[in-house]
């Protein structure tokens, strides 16, 4: 069965790739959508990681035939009252690298001792336009007071997993999956299909 992955980011494609390996394929053939560079990317609208996600996997769906999949995930920070949220890609401006993103979610934490967030995925799952459902899962941390380590994307570097003793920046790939946000909300899917 083929299914389709609608991501514009690498970091997220890579580790969906690396899921699917784990899973053994589980007699899905995953696939990029094809021409998704030349498709104008929908506005993110959405309240929620789920409402996003389901309004990406419902427009990208509409250019394929396959089933398709697409992903909303970000941090929530409690002392921030949950920002950057679903803002997460966009926190320090439309355009914002990673780095400034990160930048400044440590400059609106400096000096506070609370520091427990979690990072949080929704999975949409559609086929032409229509929505077949929505797999979510989190998983908790702490964020640290400067970056450590160069695995991942984000804000990897930032996020510190207690039961590993470190950050995800510093955690390899394949150990990440087991305990992520987006490894667990994959499963769930992977489970559905
Ligand atoms: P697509 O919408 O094309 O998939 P995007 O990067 O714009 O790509 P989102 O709107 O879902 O996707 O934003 C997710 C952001 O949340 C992402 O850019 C990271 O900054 C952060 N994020 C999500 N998952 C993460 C992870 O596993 N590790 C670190 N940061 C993560």
């Amino acid at each position: 069965m083929i299914v389709r992955c609608a991501t514009t980011n690498p970091g997220k494609l890579r580790e969906f790739r690396l899921i699917f390996e784990a899973y053994g394929g589980g007699g899905i053939d995953l696939r990029p959508l094809e021409g998704l560079a030349a498709i104008a990317a929908p506005e993110e609208t959405g309240a929620t990681f789920a409402a996003n996600a389901a309004l990406k996997a419902c427009y990208y769906s509409a250019f394929t035939e396959d089933l398709l999949f697409a992903d909303d995930s970000g941090l929530e920070v409690e002392a921030l009252r949950g920002a950057p949220g679903v803002y997460s890609a966009r926190y320090a401006g439309p355009a914002a690298t990673d780095a400034e993103n990160n930048a400044k979610v440590l400059a609106a934490l400096a000096g506070s001792q609370e520091r427990a967030a979690r990072f949080v995925c929704s999975i949409a799952l559609a086929r032409g336009g229509k929505l077949l459902g929505t797999f979510t899962d989190a998983v908790e941390g702490w964020m640290t007071e400067e970056a450590r380590g160069s695995f991942g994307f984000g804000y990897d570097p930032l996020f510190y997993y207690e039961p590993f003793g470190g950050t995800f920046g510093e955690t390899a790939p394949e150990r990440k999956l087991l305990v992520s946000h987006r490894g667990k909300a994959l499963a769930r899917l992977i489970r559905e299909l």
